[in-house]
């Protein structure tokens, strides 16, 4: 059985999706609600997993962990493909969810108001130049899936769906490729996704 420490409709929202995908048993819980979480996760940042006392951070660590111990068709044996899921997890762990992550902290760390809107511009072009890279990766898959991952959401289908959900909090243009809008509304309209957001909107 797994814990899952979360803050609600932040990065840890996939890897409950992954969990639910791979029909594992978990609890939630809120670390805002956590005393001493940082003796959890000295990052002191979510997602942080918790099973038979090992605590395992890192969200694309915590994927191919999840991926790896519970054969699905989410990991293939080919390592060629192994190798591609890899590669869009950590595109999407490591260059988009920065890009969202900038938004998020000018808003909190620029005081001035036309500073911050320049700032938050600048970023949002970063992330339309992030997604029109998705949109390629999308075009160029020899599977011609809706997803990344063919025609099941790989782990960075789903982290891309969670991360879109961010841009709503901020006055920005965010353009999303129509093949990028399809693959995230096909994870976003999966009994997974739903049933996560559900349960995060329990914990409050
Ligand atoms: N490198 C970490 C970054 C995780 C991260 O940035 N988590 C954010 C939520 S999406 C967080 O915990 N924010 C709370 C905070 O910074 O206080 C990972 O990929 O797991």
């Amino acid at each position: 059985m797994y814990t899952l420490y979360l803050i609600p409709s932040a990065c840890s929202l996939a890897i409950q999706v992954m969990l639910r995908e791979l029909n594992q048993p978990f609890t939630l819980v809120d670390q805002q609600n956590t005393e001493n979480f940082i003796a959890l996760n000295p990052a002191n940042k979510v997602p942080a997993l918790v099973e038979n006392g090992n605590v395992y951070t890192e969200g694309a660590a915590i994927m191919l962990y999840l991926l790896r111990t519970h054969s699905s068709k989410m990991w293939p044996s080919s390592l060629d493909l192994q190798q591609q899921i890899i590669e869009d997890l950590m595109f999407a762990n490591a260059s988009m969810h920065p890009a969202y992550g900038r938004l998020f902290f000018a808003s909190q760390a620029i005081a001035d108001e036309p500073a911050r809107q320049l700032f938050l511009e600048e970023a949002a072009r970063q992330i339309n130049q992030l997604w029109q890279v998705v949109s390629l990766r999308l075009q160029q898959r020899e599977h011609k899936g809706r997803f990344l991952g063919g025609g099941i959401p790989s782990a960075a289908d789903i982290f891309l769906a969670v991360y879109a959900r961010w841009g709503a909090h901020f006055f920005v243009d965010i353009q999303i490729p129509k093949n990028v809008q399809q693959m995230l509304d096909g994870v976003m309209a999966r009994p997974s996704f739903k049933a996560a957001l559900l349960s995060e909107q329990s914990l409050a």
